[in-house]
Parts: C-alpha cells; structure tokens; sequence
C-alpha cells in the first residue's frame, strides 16, 4: 500500500529569514532529486512552493508550503515557511510536524533576526538542527567569517560537515569521505572535529575510537551522530548554493544518511487528560492512530484542507476518525498528499507521513485525530506564537457584505495563527490584528483577491479605561414627584483607587441596619452600572456606600420598584472623576 516505511521517511522544515532562498532551494533539491525536470526560480513564478497568486506577485513565500519526494530509498516531506517576521506564526506552527529543523542562512547577508529566533525555538522544542548556508556563489561573501559567526552565536557545537571547494562551485565532504581540498579550513581537521565531537556522546564507540583511530565506518557512526543531534550535542553545518546546484547533492546524502527518521529524533510527547500525563506516541502502523492537524487551509478548489502528521497507527481511505473529544468520527473518503499546489490521492499514511483530508468543517490547527476512545482527551503542548497588537478597524466597503465579511474573516483566522479579530462593544469596531501592517495589507490583499471582498479600514478607536487616583466622597438626593407616590432616594458614596488589576470591589459601610440588607445587592448593581455606562469604562475602584451617616439620611427607598437598581447616577462616576462639587476629595 504505501511503497516506503517510517524508517525511511525524513521530515523536514526549512526555515530562516526571508531571502536566504529556501523555495529556490527546494527547486534545486527536488531538481536533484529527480521530481522536477527543470528547477523553477521565484522571479519567474514557477516554483512548487510560492504557488499561491499573492506569492507569485511579490515574489516572496507567505505562507508555509509542503513539497515531497522519494530518492535513494527515502521519502523526503520537505516544509518551506516565510520567512519575513511578519510572517513568522506559520513557520512556528508547522515545528510540530518535523524532526528536523534546518535554518537556512543567507551567506550574504549572515545571521538574521527571524534565523535566531526559529532556531531559539527549535533548541526549546529540543529539535535535530542544522544549518544550510546558501548562496556560497554569490559575490562578496566571507565564508570563513560567517562560519565563525554561526559558532559564535549557535555555539561551537555548530561543526561544518562540508566545505566549499573550488571557489564554491563544489563543496568537498568531511564526514563520509574526507579527501580533497576546500576554500578554507582543512578537510582533515574539519573531519577529526565531527568525529570528536560524535563519539563524545557514545562511550563504548569513544573507546573504540581511541582504539581504532580514524578508521570508524560512517555505519558505526548513524546512531551517535543521530543522538548527538538529539541532544544538540552537534547542529551540522551544509554549504550549498540553491542557484548552481553546489552541494545540493551531497546535502540530498545528507538526508538521507544522517538526518533522524520517525522512529528517532525528539518528537514532544502528547498531554493526555486534565492531569496533563504525558504521552509518548509509538511510531508503529498497527497501533491506533494518533495524528496532528498542525495546519488548516482554504484551498480556493477542494475547500477546507485539514494537514496533519502521524505519530502512530495507519490512516487509510476507510478509516473513522475522531475530532479531539469529539464523540462523532468523521469517514476519512480522500486521503492527499500535499506537493505545492498539487494534493495526489493517497491510498494511506503511516506513522511519520504528512498527509491531509479535505472538508470536514471541525477540524482545525492544533486538533488531534485518532480512532479510539481511548485516545479521547489528548493533546499537545501549545505553541506560543508572538502576539498580534498591529491593529485596523475594519468594515465591509459594500452594505451587505457584512455576512461574507464575517466567513471570510472566519477563513483567515483559520489559516493563520497570528491574526485576531476583536468586537469592541464599547468603541463599536471590529478590530483585525496581526503582527504588523505588513501581514495586515497582505491579509486584506487575500480578502480582495481572493474572496473578492473589498473593505474599508481605519486607525482603531483607543478604548480608553478610567481609573481614578485618589479618594473621593459623594452625595446624592433623588426626588421625583410625578403625581402618586413619587420617588426618593438619598446616596452617599465614598471610592477609594485599588491596586492595578485588582478590579471592582464593594463593601457595605452601614451601620446599626439603617439600610435592609436585602437592598445591598440593588445598591452593588446600580454602582457597577455607573462604572460600566461611563464615558470610558472604569476600572481598578473599591466603593463603599452608603457611608455610615444618621438614619435619616442613609435612606435609600425605591418606592415604585423594589427590585430595580437605586439612584446613583453615572454622572456622578463622572462628576467624581472631575472633581465636581458634590464630592469632596478626602
Ligand atoms: N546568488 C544566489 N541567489 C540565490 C540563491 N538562492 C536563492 N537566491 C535568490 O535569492 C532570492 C530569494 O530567494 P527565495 O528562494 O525566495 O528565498 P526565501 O525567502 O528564503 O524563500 C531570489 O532572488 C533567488 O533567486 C543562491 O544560491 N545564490
Ligand atoms: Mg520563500
């Protein structure tokens, strides 16, 4: 059924900062590799991963694309993510599915904001790294210097396992084969630093190194080099140029001789039930299957596309699957894989493999799918992506786009894990944030052309929150003669400020019962009101009424409806804030 086994799947995200040529370097893996005849170029807008029409127009990647191919006995799942700041939600998102976390830095332009922080992430995650310097071809680039500031700033256990050679039209391996000569640095050392550094995770092997010598078979070397990576014991480095194919081949071997399968790697283990148990999925096709949504798409022709990776079990055409806690399974129908824009029908998926389905309205990012109660109550640990503050109030530009406003809006929230929509009941606008204006001119783009959704957008509103800053004291007397009985009411106040954040508190200073307990709730209600109907809502104030007085002033009679909230007037909050006469500081 599926022509390859977990062991020689290789899962892997490219990730780095915008312009270090990760989708030119997918094209020139899947070139070498054999998937595509020609290797396509971001400028010309015919690469497998920038397919979408926006990326193809700013010929920038905004969004996190899946390739996948077989060579040498493996099957590849590589994932290209955007790489601008703006964008950075996506590529945090997509760590999750993967073993393997290559950083992909630009040799001209060295080590960039958005390359920390990915690799900060993947070292908290505990990840396989390893870093791919591109662009060795380009002109002006200092190599040597770059390879000392990689190790300066990732560590010295960032070791180069090859090196550009004859003027960085070729590289020269320094780990199976260590012959030949490079630009800088000796292949011989550069080789001994890699053993050293592998053996040194292995004891057994670390004497029968110092026994044998030099002479240690790459064979015997896989299972340390793979713990090395899992411990981050060693991060290898690549140097490859994505434009003339320079050690695309040999990162290619790479893959498939060293980087960690499935079975290997340090995948984060499950959560399991309200104690939060970890779980440990077991990447074996006969257990039950338990896979993660770490990606939701709306693809303009199928719809709803639901990506997930499975950590155990097989998924087929056939099989029931169940939403989180959900307790009605969903029929899987059409399984895909996903390459570019192209989403092949696959007939099913084993542990390690990346696969989607298509239409089922609850799946979102983040949710697990499995196929027994049993595995009811998992989940992951969540991932914390940077917080959307740029914000733009937004409306429909045409009256009666309300509801497609909302679906569409709905749509992109799904698809994005940075963007937040907000309704403010107080300013009365819809608020979008993102993480700049950046990733919002390119989300209300989406929502032109895409959905043909046309919306007009302006600075937000400030929702102001009022507190107050000093103690005040008030007095109220309501009378109204409308004929009948009429009403009076009599109010004395006193508010204090609280300490941020404390919130709202009221305490009841009567004395000698001058006020029946069973109005104190009304009185609370009425007080709340007037904080919350302010002009700007106010917040942080402990308030104490009525204030111990004679009786015949702590009267507080609601003649004509008991239950409905006493006579303190909002604009007393508001005469309170402006220091109006009928309160006096104290
Ligand atoms: N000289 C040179 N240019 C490259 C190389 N790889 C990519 N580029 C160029 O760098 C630019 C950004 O490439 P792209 O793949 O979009 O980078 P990404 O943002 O990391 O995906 C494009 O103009 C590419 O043609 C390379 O190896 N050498
Ligand atoms: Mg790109």
């Amino acid at each position: 059924m599926v022509s390859y086994t977990t062991e020689s799947i290789r899962n892997i995200a490219l990730v780095g900062h915008g312009v270090a040529g990760k989708t030119t370097l997918v094209e020139s893996i899947l070139y070498h590799a054999g998937k595509l005849a020609a290797p396509g170029a971001v400028e010309k807008g015919n690469t497998v991963c920038d397919f979408d029409p926006q990326e193809k127009m700013h010929q920038h990647s905004l969004d996190t694309a899946l390739a996948c191919f077989d060579h040498a006995g493996i099957h590849v799942n590589l994932i290209d993510t955007p790489g601008f700041p703006d964008f950075i939600g996506q590529a945090i998102a997509v760590l999750p599915a993967v073993e393997t976390v290559a950083v992909v830095i630009n040799a001209q332009t060295g080590i960039e904001a958005v390359t920390q922080r990915l690799m900060e992430r993947a070292t908290e995650r505990q990840q396989c790294r390893m870093i791919i310097v591109n662009k060795i071809d380009a002109e002006n680039v200092d190599l040597p210097g770059l390879l000392e500031q990689i190790q300066d700033t990732f560590g010295r256990e960032c070791l180069p396992i090859n090196l550009p050679a004859q003027n960085s039209t070729s590289v020269v391996d320094c780990f199976f084969n260590p012959a030949g000569n490079s630009d800088f640095s000796s292949v011989a050392a550069t080789h001994s630093a890699l053993i050293d550094q592998v053996v040194e995770v292995d004891e057994e092997l670390m004497a029968l190194y110092l026994e044998q010598g030099e002479d240690l078979q790459p064979e015997q070397l896989h299972a340390p080099f793979e713990k090395a990576l899992r411990e981050g014991h060693l991060i290898p480095i690549c140097f490859v140029s994505a434009r003339t194919g320079a050690g695309v081949r040999e990162l290619l071997d790479i893959f498939a001789r060293l980087l960690p399968n499935p079975t290997e790697g340090n995948p984060e283990p499950f959560l399991k039930g309200e104690s939060a148990e970890e779980l440990h999925a077991i990447p074996d096709p006969q257990q039950h299957v338990i896979a993660h949504v770490f990606k939701v798409v709306i693809d303009p022709f199928i719809g709803k596309l639901g990506i997930f990776r499975i950590h155990q079990g097989t998924i087929t055409k056939d099989s029931s699957l169940f939403i989180g806690d959900g307790r009605k399974p969903f029929k899987v129908s059409h399984l895909f894989q996903i390459h570019g824009k192209e989403h092949p029908e696959i007939a099913a998926g084993i542990p390690g493999d990346i696969c989607a389905v298509a239409k089922i309205d609850d799946i979102h990012r983040d949710v697990v799918l499995h196929d027994s109660h049993d595995e009811d109550q998992i989940h992951t640990r969540p991932l914390h992506f940077p917080v959307p503050l740029f914000g733009l109030a937004i409306r429909a530009a045409t009256r009666g786009d309300e509801q497609k406003l909302s679906d569409t809006i709905h749509k992109l929230l799904e698809e994005d894990p940075c963007l937040n929509l907000e309704h403010n009941a107080h300013t009365k606008e819809t608020v979008l944030r993102g993480l700049s204006e950046l990733h919002l001119r390119m989300t209300l783009e989406k929502m032109q052309q895409r959905y043909n959704l046309h919306v007009e957008t302006k600075p937000p509103k400030i929702a102001y929150k009022e507190t107050i800053s000093q103690n005040a004291e008030g007095h109220h007397r309501h009378k109204k003669q409308t004929g009948g009985a009429g009403q009076f009411g009599e109010v004395f106040m006193r508010i204090e400020p609280l300490p941020r954040d404390a919130g709202f508190e009221f305490v009841s200073a009567v004395v000698g019962g001058t006020i029946p307990t069973s109005f104190l709730p009304a009185v609370e209600k009425g007080v709340r009101e007037a904080c919350r109907k302010a002009q700007w809502p106010a917040i942080r104030c402990r308030t104490c009424a009525p204030l111990p007085t004679t009786a015949s002033t702590t009267r507080l009679t609601p003649r004509k409806s008991p239950s409905s909230p006493p006579a303190v007037k909002p604009s007393l909050m508001r005469s309170a804030r402006r220091g109006r006469s009928c309160w006096s500081r104290s």
